[in-house]
């Protein structure tokens, strides 16, 4: 088999840049490890910046976001007993909307696969070999070994993947920090109040609720590194997230059935090399923020885009100086983003061993974010994102 782009991973990044490259009449093939369903269901992000958004309409797949999508113009802290809002909509009417990943992946499915395009499901890749110009990627699919020959390589399979192992001296460009704490992601089936949406700081550790339908809750509570959710019922998960979220400020939760649940490890990593040969990596296969920025899918659709014109002058113009910029101009937006997610981890987690005096620090960062003009600026502009780098 052969084709221009051989795309690893069919999470947002990898279905993105095939859709761009197919507007801009590249052909590519998307290989995913896991099965379809797997793929669809996979419940993770849903904070998405206006530039998300805003891409995914330029190529023609926000229409049931558009429709389901729910903006927001404010977001709410809450510590030390009291609610705060700071302003979320900037001069430009920039905002944040919140619509599941998990929608947007099936958005990027359904219509590569209405267009007839090449979506591999099952096919685990193993190895990329010939680089680095000659790439030839290797996959299994049920039992039988394949290979796909390809002008370029796009590794978009995440952090676990394969793709960043064929980087030469990628762990010798690599950063890595590693928080002492996990988030337990709760997906379910309530109501979200208004009066108990936002971020909460409690001395019992970080709450999150926010609503990902009218009927739905996107729900987190930070918990020990090494936690195991067999042993919270879903009653004692609604009594801590209550504590947190709702006790202290004199509200109720509404609660329901949850659907789904996953534990994920708090780190910040960066690979600054992101490009050997004909093979470039784009979002988690090369970057992880904590998600308490909610920024990792949004870094994402920043990376596609950049790698997208770089394949495109590579391929069509024979000219690989894009590609030679590609790592610059997307660290530009990586490094401040991973440094803002960590600073939100750092405001709203209870560290181990910490200290009222550490409590009352965060409080002060908390205070400059909600009541400061500049404080405002920084929280609103850091949450909307910062502008796509151009060549
Ligand atoms: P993904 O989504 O991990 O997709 C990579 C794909 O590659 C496949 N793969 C392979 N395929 C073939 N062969 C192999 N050898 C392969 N190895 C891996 C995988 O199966 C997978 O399908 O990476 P991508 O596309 O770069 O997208 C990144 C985003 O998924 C991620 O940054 C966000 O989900 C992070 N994130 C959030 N981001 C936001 O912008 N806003 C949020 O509110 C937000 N909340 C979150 C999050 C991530 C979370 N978890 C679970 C890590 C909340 C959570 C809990």
């Amino acid at each position: 088999m052969k084709t221009q782009v051989g795309i690893i991973g069919a999470g947002p990044a990898g279905l993105l840049l095939g859709r761009i490259l197919q507007s801009q009449g590249i052909d590519a093939v998307v290989l995913e490890r896991r099965s379809r369903d797997y793929v669809l269901k996979r419940i993770r992000a849903g904070v998405l910046e206006q530039g998300t958004v805003d891409t995914l309409r330029e190529y023609g797949v926000a229409e049931r976001l558009d429709r389901e999508g729910l903006p927001h113009t404010d977001m709410k802290l809450f510590w030390g007993g009291r609610r705060h809002s700071i302003p979320m909509i900037d001069e430009n009417g920039r905002r944040l909307t919140t619509y599941g990943q998990n929608k947007i992946v099936e958005d990027l499915v359904l219509q590569r696969e209405a267009d007839g395009l090449p979506l591999v499901f099952d096919a685990e890749v193993e190895a990329i070999e010939g680089l680095p110009d000659k790439p030839v990627i290797h996959y299994t699919r049920n039992g039988e070994k394949h290979a796909l020959q390809c002008d370029f390589v796009a590794g978009c399979d995440g952090f676990l993947g394969v793709s960043r192992k064929h980087i030469p001296d990628a762990d010798a460009h690599s950063y890595e920090k590693v928080f002492p704490f996990s988030w337990f992601g709760l997906l379910a089936e309530a109501k979200t109040s208004t009066e108990t949406r936002g971020f909460c700081h409690s001395e019992r550790g970080l709450a999150v609720s926010s609503s990902r339908g009218p009927d739905v809750s996107r729900l987190y509570l930070q918990v020990p590194p090494d936690f195991d959710m067999a042993t919270m019922t879903d009653d004692q998960i609604w009594d801590e997230l209550s504590l947190r979220l709702a006790n202290q400020y004199g509200k109720t939760l509404n609660r329901g059935p949850i659907v789904d649940k996953a534990v994920v490890r708090l780190r910040g990593f960066i690979c600054e090399k992101m490009v050997h040969g004909r093979l470039a990596l784009a979002g988690d296969a090369c970057h992880t923020v904590p998600p308490s920025g909610a920024k990792g899918l949004n870094l994402a659709v920043g990376d596609v885009r950049l790698l997208a014109e770089a394949i495109h002058a590579l391929l069509v113009e024979n000219d690989d100086r894009k590609l030679g910029r590609y790592t610059e101009l997307a660290l530009q937006r990586i490094w401040p983003t991973v440094h803002w997610s960590c600073t939100m981890s750092e405001a709203f987690h209870i560290f181990p061993g910490q200290t009222e005096f550490d409590t009352r620090r965060q409080y002060e960062v908390l205070n400059f974010w909600a009541y400061d003009a500049v404080g405002q600026q920084v929280f609103r502009n850091s949450m909307l994102g910062r502008p796509y780098p151009q060549y």
